[in-house]
């Protein structure tokens, strides 16, 4: 708990959003409120830039009345200050515009610069397939990939040497095999408790993900499990049974990391073919010192991406199947036996994929681009 680190800090540029100039929008996410932008900011440069911007979630404080039992403490929707377009009523119905004070206005905004193809990737709508990795499949191809091709950790590495968010740390324990730094996430607003979203880096530098994660590693968790609940209970006053906490996988980060927010909120990138809850982790963990270099792990792959190609290399993924045999391909099966009517492996893959978008649209909520960020 005392080891001492550099902490010399990073200088940030500083972005001038109204000079950023657009060249497509890479989604628009018309759930969660969000659009992400692929551009330029010519005064820094010909390097990709994306911007995501994001209407903040509503407080409750926001929507506080003079009648309330305390009086409103500004900013609130209730006040003179509100300006109101009507734009019909009709017997008991009415619908308005109405454009609150500055301080409700606001929206999230996120700059990633330079971007690189990964993060276009990562920020576009595109089709999304399911992988069943095995120990061997995770070794043979995903493993090699990773290694050679991922998001640097630069950020990561930032916080825990106090480098860069050090004032917006919320915890740390300094010990360096079962410590780790408790701070928001870069999706938080940082104002809303109700959408809080906090991350728990560990300090060990040697655990990528989930798959290296094993019986030696249990302290760690069960520490970073129960510190964290106390701190954001000190902190936030949340209870800590109304917490959730889980793996991303596959992560975008390999550094081992925990995403934390209220379970009444549906954060993004909760959805079960990417999270895996942490008591549920440290549980198959103490039934299995080795559960998680034994077992198959789902996980989700998305068009553009070049793990995606390897994959297909070995296993048919984007062509459309009939049902196929647990039997004869055991990890595969839900990537099918053979091509449908109209779909063939002979196909140009160019071709076979435009048609399955074509039959097969995207659904509103898989748009979202903090999903994307998630
Ligand atoms: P992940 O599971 O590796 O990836 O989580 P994904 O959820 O993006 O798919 C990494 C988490 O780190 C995400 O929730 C990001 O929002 C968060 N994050 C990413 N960056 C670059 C930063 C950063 O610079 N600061 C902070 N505080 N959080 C970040």
């Amino acid at each position: 708990m005392s080891e001492t680190v550099d902490s010399a800090e990073v200088k940030s540029p500083s972005y001038e959003l109204s000079k950023f100039r657009l060249k497509r929008i890479l989604t628009n996410n018309s759930v969660r409120k969000s659009i992400s932008l692929l551009g330029t900011f010519p005064d820094l440069g010909t390097d990709d830039a994306i911007v995501v911007f994001e209407k903040n979630a509503y407080r409750e404080s926001d929507v506080a009345t003079a009648s309330s039992e305390e009086s409103p403490k500004k900013p609130s929707y209730f006040t003179s200050d509100l300006k109101v377009d009507t734009e019909f009523i009709n017997n008991i119905y009415g619908s308005f515009q109405v454009v609150p004070t500055r301080d409700l206005c606001s929206v999230k905004s996120t700059v990633i610069y330079p971007a690189t193809e990964k993060h276009i990737e990562k920020y576009s709508v595109s089709q999304k397939y399911l992988i069943r990795e095995t120990p061997d499949l995770y070794q043979r191809i995903t493993l090699p990939y990773l290694t050679s091709s991922q998001f640097s950790l630069e950020w990561v590495y930032n916080i825990l040497e106090h480098k860069q968010e050090k004032e917006r740390i919320v915890y740390e324990d300094k010990d360096p095999k079962t410590g780790f730094i408790l701070l928001p996430d870069l999706k938080w607003d940082g104002r809303n408790v109700e959408t809080l979203y906090l991350l728990a880096i560990v300090h060990k530098r040697d655990i990528k993900s989930l798959r290296d994660l094993n019986e030696s590693h249990l302290d760690l968790l069960r520490n970073l499990r129960q510190s964290s609940k106390d701190a954001i209970f000190k902190l936030y006053g949340i209870n800590p049974n109304q917490l959730r906490m889980y793996f991303h996988y596959q992560p975008s980060f390999y550094h081992l990391h925990v995403h934390i927010n209220p379970v009444r909120n549906d954060a993004p990138g909760i959805w079960c073919e990417k999270s895996h809850m942490l008591d549920t982790v440290i549980n198959n963990l103490e039934l299995m010192p080795d559960y998680y270099q034994k077992a198959t792990l789902p996980f989700v792959l998305y068009e553009g991406n070049k793990l995606l190609d390897l994959y297909e290399h070995e296993l048919p993924i984007r062509a459309l199947t009939v049902a196929s045999g647990d039997k004869e391909h055991p990890d595969t099966d839900s990537l099918g036996a053979g091509p449908q009517e109209g779909f063939s492996d002979d196909e140009p893959e160019e071709r076979q994929c435009k048609r399955i978008k074509l039959a097969t649209p995207e659904p509103k909520e898989s748009e979202s681009a903090v999903q994307a960020c998630a």
